[in-house]
Formats: C-alpha cells, structure tokens, sequence
C-alpha cells in the first residue's frame, strides 16, 4: 500500500492503482472523456487532470501510478478550469445538433458539458470540414462529431486485432477513419460495431432500419413476423432504466406484439435448429474424416473476419446457416407452407443485438428459390427506439410469451448469446446421441466465462472431444494461427466476433465508460441468460417438441438435402 493525500486528506491506496483509480476508491469520480479500462488507456483527452505538488504541470490521472507520499489536488480553480477549457476546446469544433442525434442523452460529451456547467462557448472558430459516410450495410461514420478520443481506434486495433479506424492527417486536419478516407463500405471492416459501443458521443452510429420496419408494418399485403435474438432480452432493460444484467424476456414478447407484429417468434427456436443441423454436421465430419476442427458459422463479424483475414481455412467453417437465416428460411418455406402464406408475402423483420446481422442479410447466397431468408435486421438500440417511438411505457408492460410454432425454445439456444453457450449447447445434444442416453448433468460449465480463449476436453461415450472457445476476433486470429500451423487438435471451434459473445455485441444498448470502467458487462448480461436457461424445464435442442415436429413433418432428419437446401450455405473463398 502506498500513503497518499487528495484534496487534503489523507488515504492509504494499493500500490498498483493510477491517481484516477485511488481516487474512486475514496469517492472521488474523476471526469474522463478517452480513458476505456483495458481498451484506451492513452491519457489523450486531458479531461482527467489533477494538480501534483511538486509537478509543474496537471497531469493526467488516467495513466498516473500512484506513489507514497504524493500530495494531489483532484478539485481547486486550476483544475476546474483547466476541465472546462478542454472540453470547451473540443465543443469549439463539434457538431452540437443534439437535439437530432441519435446519442443524445446519451451522450458522454453532452454529460460532461452539463457536469462542468459549461453554458457557453467561448471561441467559436475555424471548423474541420467533416466526412460523412453511410455506404455499408451496418455504419455510419459522421466525423463532425468525432472528438478524436481515439477509443474506436483502440478497440478495432487492439481488441479485435483489426485496425480498420485509424488517425487521419495532422494539427487541426486531423480526424479518424479507414485509411484514405474510404468508405466503411470498401475496407476489411467485419461491422462488429465494437467501435460504434466504445464511442461516447454519435460519430459512429448502426444504420437505421427503423423507418423501413414502420413502412412494412402499415403495409396491409405483407405478413410481417419478427425473430429476436438470444442476447436481445439480457440487454433491452438497460434502454429503460433497469440494471444490467436484468432479464427481459416477457416484456420484450409484450413489447414486440404492441408494435404490431403478426408473430412474435423467436431466434432462439432456430438455434436449436442450428445445434440439430450442426451437431450431426460434427458427428459426421468426425465419423467419415471431414474437415476438423469444424469452426461454428453463426457469427457473421467471425465469417468476414475468416473470409478477409484467412481465405484458406473456410473448409473448416459448418455449412450452417446462422440461426437469424435458418429461422428467415424455414419462415418462408415451413410456416408458409403450413400457415397457407405465399412466401413473397411474408416479411421477416430481426432484432439482433448485432450491426454485423445487417450485412449478414443482404450477402447474396443467403436466398431461397428468390426469397431473402431475412428482410430487414434492427438492433437492440433500434428496438428500444421503436418503442420509444410507439411511446410504450416498457416497465408497465405485462410479461407476453412468444408465439407457438417458432417461438418455443430451449435453455440451450438461449445460452447462444453468451460466449461458449453454442458450445454448451452443442455438447448437451451431441452427448445424448452419442451414449443414446438422457444425460442429466447439462451444466458444462468448463466453457463459461469471459476468459479469452477456453479449451476444454469432454469423455462422452469412451470418446475425448476436443473443443475451443474464442471470443473477439484476435482469440479467434490466434486459434487460426494454430489450425494454420497443424497445432491445433480440436474437434470442434466455438467463435463470436465480439468480445463476451452476442451479449456485448455493437447492437446493444452503449454503457458509458464510467460503468463500463467499474462493471463487466459481458459477465452481467450472460447472467441473465444462464439464469433463465437454469429455470427452463426442457435445456436440450433435440428434446424441444417443436423442433421434433419440424423433423416429423417437414425436413426429415437432419442434414436431409431439405435440410440443406434451406438451411446450409457454402463458404467460398
Ligand atoms: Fe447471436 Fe446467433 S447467438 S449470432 O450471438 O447464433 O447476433 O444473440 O442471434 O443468428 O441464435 C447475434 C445473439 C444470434 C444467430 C443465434
Ligand atoms: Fe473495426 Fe469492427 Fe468498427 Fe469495423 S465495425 S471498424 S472491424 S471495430
């Protein structure tokens, strides 16, 4: 421990904290504007400073150690001013149309203003002139309102292994984007949205679909169904004030019926269809010497990342469809079929806590005899924009249950939405089918957790799989690395592109870094989802009587060549 005094007290702090991190410890909240824990830890913005005696200087507490005997100042007339000019500076040159942003409230450049009472600006000079850029299917770049606080660079850089943002030019030139100014559209950007969720202010937005939604919904002709992904419900509270972690799933029903929705089906029922298809894809890509370890397909930030960064292992992704697609593809065929609904009807509307889902839809393989599996995906953020919109008092909805159909799923496919739960998932029925048992003990909890990368072996019926979990796109890269090298003796590879799996993915609701700095939001919301599939009576795929019914009376059995036809895909180089 070291000895050290803030604003005249004394305190006894560990010795491996920074001045910013003591000074939480004692109660004292230290404005940041760049600092992100373990992402942007750069000491750029100079929000942060404090006065330390003996230094000339304030010095940014951010990325200061602390040290026995020092004496700081977080509060007197310098410091304060010093805050206020910063950030008056960075105002100076923003685009402050608040009112039409879609971070407003939201906005930690706007909290900041109002917590350092700033009321006016000062100088009101020179402006950059800004670029803007809305060609790719999931982005929108608007550098008026970038504050070159450098975290979106960071987290495409050092979190995914990336590097698609980077600084751009010099002195008052200078801004963040993909080199030479390209469009998002043209660059290797796997549209995680991890930049756009590590962004504090609106300079990296998803591209609404919002309007589009609104429009097909008026549309008397069209049969307009909508799927939600696992992760959606451990997220969409936090948009109306509920902790994290809080699990929505009856009021996400509810809410989606009041838009208006002609069914409220789940994506979850199609990732017990994905683990029935992908599962025997496994047993027999194990029993008939197929391409291992087989790599799972469901994350379309991980298929962008593999096709750009490592053509040349696409064998080992499954030929699985996504469960967004699955689901999009048997809407317009089974429930078409069955419902008496002329496919080019029916609109598949995705709630998706994803941007990359947006780019995922329009890939042009991803279409039966014509029809797009999925119309239109929206985010999290969207959704609860829609509701807003709809001005539905959220916390007053009654809890609703999803549509019968394709709307009843397992534990299992709800675990789809925290790293390693496609996994779990697998293993839970792969195990059955091997012993020919129904295993009691579904909890594998080897592959839980926010840990990088988890490896774990499991003896089912006198045989050892091997698998993998990787969770953002540089665990994944150092996986590849091993396959590439034949050091790798996997079966089985689970990878999501964002880190902590869907439930942190750039769809979901923004936390500011000052709860991120404090909360681990991936381990809070995959709670909510492994606690829900605790209290779930049926935690197996195949044991799901909706999915049985889909075998009996429409696909067969797995991997039939329906089963192929609608739900698998190849991925070329
Ligand atoms: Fe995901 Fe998936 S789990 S990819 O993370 O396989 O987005 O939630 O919908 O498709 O089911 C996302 C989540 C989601 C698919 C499923
Ligand atoms: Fe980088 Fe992902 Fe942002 Fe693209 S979406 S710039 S890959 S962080």
């Amino acid at each position: 421990n070291v000895s050290l005094s803030i604003n005249g007290i004394q305190y006894e702090v560990p010795s491996n904290l920074t001045v910013l991190e003591a000074a939480r410890t004692v109660g004292i909240d230290i404005p940041t504007l760049c600092f992100l824990k373990d992402i942007n830890e750069v000491g750029a913005c100079r929000v942060c400073v404090v006065e330390v005696e003996g230094a000339r200087a304030l010095q940014a507490s951010c990325v200061l150690p602390v040290r026995d005997g020092m004496v700081v100042n977080t509060n007197n007339t310098r410091v304060r001013k010093a805050r206020k000019n910063t950030v008056e500076l960075l105002l100076a040159n923003h685009n402050r149309e608040c009112t039409t942003c879609v971070r407003s409230k939201n906005c930690e450049l706007q909290s900041l203003s109002e917590e350092l009472s700033i009321r006016t600006i000062p100088f009101e000079g020179e402006k950059r002139i800004p670029s803007f850029d809305d060609l790719s299917p999931s982005i929108v770049r608007d550098s008026s309102k970038c504050i070159l606080c450098g975290r979106c660079v960071s987290a495409c850089k050092n979190v995914q292994g990336i590097g698609i943002l980077e600084f751009l030019n010099r002195g008052f030139k200078t801004t963040v984007g993909p080199a030479f100014e390209m469009s998002m559209r043209d660059v290797p950007c796997i549209y995680c949205g991890q930049c756009m969720v590590t962004c504090p202010v609106g300079a990296l937005t998803e591209k609404s679909a919002i309007h589009k939604v609104w429009e097909v919904l008026e549309d008397k002709s069209k049969h307009v169904i909508v799927q939600s992904a696992p992760a959606v419900r451990a997220a969409l509270g936090e948009e109306f004030g509920y902790p994290i972690g809080t699990n929505v799933t009856g009021k996400l029903a509810t809410a989606l019926r009041r838009l208006g929705f002609a069914k409220i089906f789940d994506t979850n029922w199609a990732a017990d269809v994905t683990i029935m298809e992908e599962g025997t894809e496994l047993l027999d890509r194990i029993q008939n010497g197929g391409v291992l370890p087989m790599i799972t397909s469901c994350s379309p930030g991980w298929v962008r990342y593999i096709e750009f960064q490592y053509p040349e292992l696409l064998p080992h992704l499954s030929t699985c469809k996504s469960p967004q697609n699955m689901f999009g593809a048997l809407a317009k065929s089974y429930y078409a079929e069955k419902h008496g609904i002329d496919p080019k009807d029916i609109v598949v509307v995705s709630v998706m806590p994803c941007t990359s889902k947006k780019s995922e839809i329009v890939r042009p393989e991803l279409e039966v005899d014509g029809n797009r599996d999925v119309d239109i995906s929206i985010t999290t953020r969207e959704l609860a924009l829609m509701i807003k919109e709809a001005r539905l008092e959220f916390d007053k909805l009654e809890d609703g249950t999803f549509d019968p159909f394709m709307g009843n799923y397992t534990g299992a496919g709800l675990i789809f939405g925290a790293t390693g739960g496609v996994m779990e998932a697998a293993i839970r029925t792969v195990a059955d089918v091997l012993t020919g048992e129904d295993l009691e003990n579904v909890d594998y909890t080897a592959v839980r957790g926010v840990e990088g990368i988890k490896e774990a072996t499991i003896n089912v019926a006198g045989m050892d799989i091997k698998v993998a979990v990787a969770h953002n796109t540089t665990n994944a890269g150092i996986l590849l690395e091993k396959i590439k090298n034949g050091e790798a003796d996997y079966h089985f590879i689970e990878v999501m592109a964002c880190p902590g799996g869907c439930v942190n993915g750039g769809g979901q609701p923004i936390q500011p870094a000052n709860v991120r700095n404090v909360i681990d939001i991936r381990a809070e919301r995959a709670k909510a989802l492994y606690s829900e599939d605790a209290s779930k009576e049926v935690r197996k795929s195949h044991k799901n009587p909706e999915i049985k019914k889909l075998y009996d009376e429409y696909l067969g059995k797995p991997n039939s060549h329906k089963a192929h036809e609608l739900l698998h895909t190849h991925f070329v180089a």
